[in-house]
């Protein structure tokens, strides 16, 4: 399984994360973001987004980090990270709509603006993360994981852009629940970090 890869990406970082601590093996092909490599062959060959992360396995290609997870976790991990009911399901997918919406448009565009320079609205970001921060704090007053009340993939895909949200301007400190949260997914048998976090 190949996994075409830039280090800085929390969109990456979701799935090395994911493979890791449910023991999976990927072939890590770096990808030279900053040159466009992502918009030139083989990436764009493969995915006509020309976004990373770009996953192979076989003839099977995928973009998107949330569905990269939901195949990875299917095909290749211990049930407990993505359990085969529809509640459960429906229950982990709540979590990947919020990270690829409100954590996406919240503290991942903050960080897009202060770190990468991309013109993207901050305010807006700040908005945005403001909300979702507080509905996690909630979520994370009475729940140790966000679903399911264990470790799953909504945990892999909804902490990288929280636990880099410094990188566009925004302290967790005044939500000490979260950062619980982040230190039980950093104490995972098998965890490892991005740069940032
Ligand atoms: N929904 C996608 C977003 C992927 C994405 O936007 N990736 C960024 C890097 S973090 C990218 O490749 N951007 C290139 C571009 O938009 O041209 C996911 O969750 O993987």
């Amino acid at each position: 399984m190949k996994l075409y890869d830039l280090e800085l990406s929390g969109n990456c970082y979701k799935v090395r994360l994911f493979a890791a601590l449910a023991g999976i093996d990927l072939d890590i092909i770096p990808v030279d973001f900053l040159a466009g490599a992502h918009k030139q062959s083989p990436v764009i060959d493969l995915n006509p987004w020309g976004e990373l992360p770009t996953f192979t396995d076989g003839d099977l290609v995928l973009r998107d980090s949330h569905a990269i997870l939901v195949y990875l976790a299917q095909e290749y991990a211990d049930d407990k990270w993505y359990p085969d009911s529809a509640a459960a399901r429906g229950e982990i997918q709540q979590w990947l709509s919020t990270s690829a919406n409100e954590i996406q448009h919240g503290p991942c565009d903050a960080r897009l603006i202060d770190k990468f320079g991309y013109a993207l609205n901050k305010e807006h970001s700040l908005v945005v993360s403001e909300r979702i921060l507080g509905l996690l704090e909630v979520h994370l007053s009475s729940n140790d994981w966000l679903a399911l009340g264990q470790p799953t993939i909504a945990d892999c895909a909804a902490m990288p852009y929280i636990g880099t949200a410094h990188e566009g301007g925004i302290s967790l400190d005044p939500y000490p629940n979260i950062l619980a949260w982040i230190e039980r997914i950093k104490a995972l048998p098998g965890f490892i970090s991005m740069p940032g976090l």
